[in-house]
């Protein structure tokens, strides 16, 4: 799965892309990360990328030729990616949706990461999806750029190591609290013990006692 991040902050994936299970997806399934600065499509010898509002109003709005210039550069890499833009005004990103995303298999990803107070709505008729992370305001798409990324490549076949984790949750939905309690060593921690019956080797009642605390 190809997935292309389009961003004026490339550098703040760096970190993300190149840490823990979404550094070893490359390897083990496949995953190739395309950081493309959005910079490189601005406007002129300075590179512009934004401008006031019209109508009038606080700070500035991403322009549409270079958005538009970087996603068709992307799409050009990946004809068949689905164009995504990080929005508070888009779907919420769920589980059941996250799922849908890393079962279309093949299909790349193209994430548009807006900046400033907001881009030029024209820019949508070149995106496919628009999601939000939830009821609040962040600064840009780059932060939800990581979480679409992270939630979908962490379902993909062969990124979390044998039968995993994410396949037991794949039985979940949505709001369904998808973890139960965990403990390891020590047994006793500053006067706390571990519950008895998960020492207890009693499979059912392990088994009973994770689905009745799970959240
Ligand atoms: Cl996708 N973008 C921004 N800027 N803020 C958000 C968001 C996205 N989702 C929730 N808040």
């Amino acid at each position: 799965m190809k997935i292309q991040i389009i961003t004026l902050f490339p550098e703040m994936f760096d970190k993300v892309l190149n840490s823990s299970m979404l550094w070893k997806a490359q390897e083990r399934a496949g995953v190739e990360y395309s950081l493309i600065d959005l910079r490189e499509f601005g406007i002129g010898p300075r590179k512009q990328v934004d401008d006031p509002p019209y109508g009038g109003g606080d700070g500035m709005v991403l322009r549409p030729e270079p958005a538009v210039a970087a996603i068709e550069y992307a799409k050009k890499q990946d004809p068949s990616a689905v164009v995504y833009l990080p929005t508070p005004r888009g779907k919420t990103l769920k589980q059941s949706w996250v799922k849908q995303i890393a079962g279309s298999g093949e299909k790349g990803i193209i994430i548009f990461c807006p900046r400033y107070e907001g881009y030029d709505e024209r820019i949508t008729k070149w995106v496919d999806e628009q999601y939000s992370i939830g009821n609040y305001v962040l600064t840009g798409g780059e932060l939800p750029a990581m979480i679409l990324v992270d939630s979908v490549v962490r379902l993909l076949p062969g990124v979390l190591g044998g039968v995993t984790s994410a396949e037991k949750e794949s039985f979940y939905e949505d709001d369904e609290s998808i973890e139960h309690a965990q403990y390891t060593r020590p047994e006793t921690f500053r006067e706390m013990d571990v519950p008895d019956v998960l020492l207890s080797g009693h499979h059912a009642n392990i088994e009973k006692w994770k689905s009745d605390n799970n959240g």
